[in-house]
């Protein structure tokens, strides 16, 4: 199962593009709005009781001064990928080095600003979640084949 956990519902119509992804590869989810500065100790208690609740990866992102992945990371032993929102005034590089400058000793997989960064937090989730799971590692190869077929068959 993977978490994904946004910091307002102003990142859902990027995320759900991170959930659609988890769906297609039939990955059970659990989607929440939670904020490390606006609830954060609501935050605190669903990262705290992730790995107990099953949760293999938690997708976390945030925009503009963003503390949810880092704080998620900080709470939990499990894999955590950030995903930077795209903010209105400094086009998400202030949620990308809010994301990805961590200190050593507490990881987080940053991705890409925006739409690219959910859905590629949702492929990456899948992979790892494959390395234990043949089922999905052979969905995984079928979209990965599907993918390239698709760019090889393109016409101008
Ligand atoms: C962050 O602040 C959220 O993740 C969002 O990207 C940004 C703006 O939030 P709203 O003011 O739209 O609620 O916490």
């Amino acid at each position: 199962m993977v978490a994904v956990i946004m910091g307002s519902k102003s990142d859902w119509d990027v995320m759900k593009h991170c959930c659609d992804v988890l769906t297609q590869f039939g990955v059970p989810l659990e989607k929440r709005v939670l904020s490390a500065h606006r609830t954060p100790h609501a935050a605190v208690d669903f990262i705290s009781g992730a790995e107990k609740r099953g949760v293999k990866v938690i997708i976390a992102a945030a925009g503009g001064a963003a503390h949810l992945a880092g704080v998620t990371a900080a709470h939990t032993l499990l894999p955590v990928l950030g995903v930077p929102m795209e903010s209105a005034s400094l086009k998400g590089m202030d949620s990308l080095l809010s994301t990805v400058q961590m200190p050593g000793g507490i990881p987080v997989g940053t991705l890409a600003i925006g739409k690219p960064g959910a859905t590629n937090a949702a492929l990456l989730a899948v992979a790892i979640l494959a390395l234990s799971d043949p089922a999905l590692h052979k969905k995984l190869e079928a979209f990965r084949a599907q993918q390239t077929k698709k760019i090889l068959d393109e016409t101008l």
